[in-house]
Parts: structure tokens; C-alpha cells; sequence
């Protein structure tokens, strides 16, 4: 039965349940309020932009029932002059319309900055292939979008070329914009921040406040970095190019056993002390000799106050995290993706199929040994998205999404749907998406980037975004 239909006959339901239970199952049979995998709406970016890298809902502050969606293409052309690849992200009303659904967000319009050196002018930064909308995400009516691999010049005389980063804000329905690139300082070179790539990945707190990971700093240990958004804009000025935000945090370096670690190649947040300060969580998926972890850090003081660590050698543990409360207990539960875990049922001959692993919070800082759900494809890279999805099947539990973008024969993509309950989590996938479209070169990474728990089309049931950068596509299921 069609999802749509399903929730058509729910609603019917719900007012004959109190007339007589035993009318349900003459209805509809087995109740499966779920996904429609039959007709998802579709948006398309330009050839070749990897449109659907990254994604996000977006609320405006005024109508917050108007919901549509934000897609990041990282190698899109822009109107940018002389800007090869700046990369865009594009609103997209909803529904998807034949033709100009998705317009680019103007965050930045400008050239290159340049300085006077020596009596010449240079360039103080270069925009071009800098992966701008790699990563984007709102909050209520913020947006914050970055470019992982936006270089700048240093302040150096002999002109350097640090991927540094750097990422822009947009409130009150994009009539305001500033950049923030905090790794963007005087303290540049790889054993400093010179290639921090800050907004590699990003979240926001419950108040608003920006989350950033920039893993290359201080010889790639990484870093995580916090700041108000109110404060980015506060000020702001394009001229002003080593800027400290008032109240930002940055996690520092520490000792050089922690080189290449990658801090911050993933973020999130959620509530583990039992008050209502909510602490940052991060991957460090080639921290603990390569073994991979994920830090739990108090947001005030920036300290380390829990890890989980990985299992297996490379296996990328910690490549993504989400948090959500799966077991409907009101305490927030921690997910992690291993893309590369190998199972090794048979020692010789090992298969890379990536692994998720859940761990629930029993009480303030104390968690469950991991419950684990491991992909069933070789090389399908399971695990490379996690998304809660709020209560898509409405029984009171919230449920996840996991992507396997590279999943399947042809490498079209397939996404995992799993239904949280009392225990923890149904370990069987109440629901797979399937990628349609064939490997053209570069597969289409049906799966690499998942975001839910919206509702776009305002009926109740919260629907879900899945990026296919490769295909230029971006799906919407509901
Ligand atoms: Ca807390
Ligand atoms: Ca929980
Ligand atoms: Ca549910
Ligand atoms: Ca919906």
C-alpha cells in the first residue's frame, strides 16, 4: 500500500479507534505508516556541481509551516567573477516545480580580496575549487554554509596558499550574511591552523550556537570550534580578515601523540550531563592509533568528558555522528558510522562493509555497550550518513536513517530505514531506498548525505532528504 494512502487510512482510522479496534485490521491489513518509496519529488543542480552533497531543511522565522530545501554543490560555478568551481547552495521551494525550483543563495558574490604587497597587488585569498556548500545546515531561521578548502594567502611576505576555510551565515531569511573563517589567523603553516578546513563539518546547538570541525589543524589533530551568530554578524566587516569573534571557543592543540587524528571531521550535539547545556560531540576517525574515536566535550570549558572508541583498525569510526533518543527514554543516544569496517566472519578473506554503532545513555554519562548494525554490501560504504528522522512510523518512537551510498551492483545507493523502540532499536530495516541512477563515471552516492525530522508538506509525518551529489540529484521522501 502507497505511504500516502496508509496515512490516509491511518486518519481514518484514529477516528474509528474508538469505535471499534478490530475495524483496523479489516481496513488496512497490517499497519505500515511509512515512507512512499514510489514517488519521491526530485530536484536537479547543474552537471557535474555534485548538487546534493550536502542538504538541510529550512524553516523561515516568519511562516515556519513554509518550510523547503537547501542543497549544497561544491563544484558548482557561480556568478562569482573570475571564480572557477566557488561552489553554491541553492534554495529549493517546495514542491519541486518543471523548471527553476532551485535558485543559488547569494552568500557571496564578491572576487577575491586583495592586498598590497610590495607595491603589487595579489590576491589575499583564492575561491576558486574551494568546495563552497560542502557542508550546509540551518537552524530555525539560520544557515550556516562553508567552503572546507578555501585557501588564503597568510600574512606571510613570501605569499602562501593555507586551505584554512571559511564559512558564511545567513539570518532573518537571508537579508543578512557574514563570513566566518576562524581558523583564518595569524597562526598559519600545518603546525598551526594553516590547514584547520574549518566547516568540514557543521551543526548547531539547540540556542543556535555554530558548531564547526576543522580536522586539519595543528598537524591534522584537528579541532573543534563554537561561536554565536548574533556575535559572527555583530561587527562584521569585510575588511576585517583576522577577526575574533566575541565569545568563540576553539579547542587547542595538545600533544603530538595526537597528530593526524582528525578532530572534528564530524559534528554533533546533545544533552549527556543531566543539565541543559548540551555538550559537542565529535569523530576522530584516525584518533586512538586508527582505531578511531568519538569525543563527548563540555561546551563551556571545551574539555573532553567521555569517548567511545572504535573497534577496528580503519574502519573510519566516528566518519559521521548523530545523536538522537532512539529508546524513547528522554535521554539522548549516540550513533556513529564506521564506513570501512571490515567484517571478518571468514579471517582470510575480509569484506569492507562499514558499520553503524549505537550506544544508549543509561544515566548522566553512562552509556550501553554498543548495539551494532553492519552493512550487507561489499564496498557500499554503510554508514557514511546517519539522520534522524523523527517518528516517520508515529508509535511514539523516533527512527533513523543510514546511508550506503555505493551500496548495490551497480553501485546505485541504497539507504537503510530503522524503527527506534522501547529496547533500543528494531535491528532489521523496516525500509531500503534504492538509488536509480547509473554509474556515469562517478557513482551517484545515493544515500552520501541524508537529513530528516521536517515536514515539508505540512502533514504530520516528518519526510526525508537523500543527496546523490553524483547524480546532480537530490530526493525527497514523505
Ligand atoms: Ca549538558
Ligand atoms: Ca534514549
Ligand atoms: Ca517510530
Ligand atoms: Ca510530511
Amino acid at each position: 500500500m502507497p505511504a500516502r494512502e496508509a496515512r490516509a487510512c491511518f486518519r481514518e482510522i484514529s477516528r474509528l479507534i474508538s469505535v471499534s479496534l478490530v475495524l483496523t485490521d479489516l481496513l488496512c491489513g497490517i499497519i505500515a505508516f511509512n515512507l512512499d518509496l514510489e514517488n519521491p519529488a526530485v530536484y536537479s543542480g547543474p552537471p557535474g556541481s555534485y548538487f546534493g552533497y550536502s542538504v538541510d531543511f529550512y524553516h523561515p522565522t516568519q511562516d515556519r509551516s513554509a518550510v523547503s530545501v537547501l542543497v549544497g554543490a561544491p563544484k558548482a560555478n557561480t556568478t562569482q567573477p573570475g571564480i572557477v568551481e566557488g561552489g553554491a547552495v541553492y534554495y529549493c521551494s517546495w514542491p519541486p516545480s518543471e523548471q527553476d525550483s532551485c535558485r543559488e543563495i547569494p552568500f557571496d558574490k564578491a572576487n577575491n580580496r586583495m592586498i598590497k604587497v610590495n607595491g603589487t597587488r595579489e590576491p589575499l585569498e583564492y575561491k576558486s575549487y574551494q568546495w563552497f556548500g560542502a557542508t550546509v545546515r540551518t537552524h530555525r531561521g539560520k544557515v550556516v554554509a562553508c567552503a572546507p578548502l578555501y585557501h588564503w594567502r597568510t600574512v606571510k611576505v613570501s605569499g602562501e596558499m593555507d586551505p584554512v576555510g571559511t564559512c558564511y551565515v545567513a539570518v532573518q531569511n537571508f537579508s543578512a550574511y557574514a563570513e566566518y573563517s576562524p581558523c583564518r589567523t595569524h597562526n598559519s603553516d600545518p603546525e598551526g591552523q594553516g590547514f584547520c578546513q574549518a566547516g568540514f563539518s557543521v551543526d548547531f546547538t539547540k540556542d543556535g550556537t555554530l558548531v564547526l570541525g576543522g580536522p586539519g589543524s595543528f598537524y591534522w589533530q584537528g579541532q573543534v570550534i563554537t561561536a554565536g551568530v548574533a556575535e559572527i554578524l555583530n561587527g562584521y566587516s569585510l575588511k576585517a580578515i583576522l577577526r575574533k569573534v566575541q565569545g568563540e571557543k576553539q579547542t587547542a592543540a595538545a600533544s603530538d601523540d595526537y597528530d593526524d587524528s582528525y578532530l572534528g571531521y564530524s559534528v554533533a550535539v546533545g544533552e549527556f550531563t543531566g543539565d541543559s547545556r548540551q555538550e559537542l560531540v565529535a569523530g576522530v576517525p584516525r584518533g586512538a592509533q586508527n582505531f578511531g574515536y568519538v569525543a563527548v566535550i563540555n561546551s563551556s570549558s571545551l574539555s573532553l568528558v567521555q569517548n567511545f572508541t572504535g573497534e577496528q583498525m580503519a574502519s573510519y569510526f566516528g566518519y559521521t555522528v548523530a545523536v538522537t533518543d532512539i529508546n524513547g527514554d528522554g535521554l539522548d543516544d549516540v550513533l556513529v558510522g564506521a564506513p570501512l569496517y571490515m567484517d571478518r566472519e571468514f579471517e582470510s578473506k575480509p569484506r569492507e562493509v562499514g558499520r553503524v554503532y549505537l550506544y544508549l545513555q543509561e544515566d548522566t554519562l553512562l552509556f550501553s555497550a554498543s548495539i551494532m548494525l553492519t552493512g550487507i554490501h561489499l564496498f557500499g560504504r554503510y554508514g557514511s550518513a546517519i539522520a534522524p528522522l523523527g517518528d516517520i512510523n508515529q508509535d511514539g518512537y523516533l527512527d533513523v536513517a543510514v546511508g550506503a551510498p555505493f551500496a548495490g551492483q551497480d553501485r546505485d545507493g541504497c539507504v537503510f530505514i530503522y524503527n527506534g523502540e522501547k529496547s533500543g532499536l528494531r535491528l532489521k530495516a523496516s525500509q531500503v531506498l534504492k538509488g536509480s541512477w547509473a554509474t556515469t563515471g562517478i557513482p551517484a552516492g545515493f544515500g552520501f548525505t541524508l537529513r530528516g525530522d521536517s515536514d515539508l508538506d505540512n502533514n504530520q509525518y516528518p519526510d526525508l532528504i537523500v543527496g546523490a551529489f553524483g547524480a546532480d540529484k537530490v530526493m525527497v521522501y514523505r
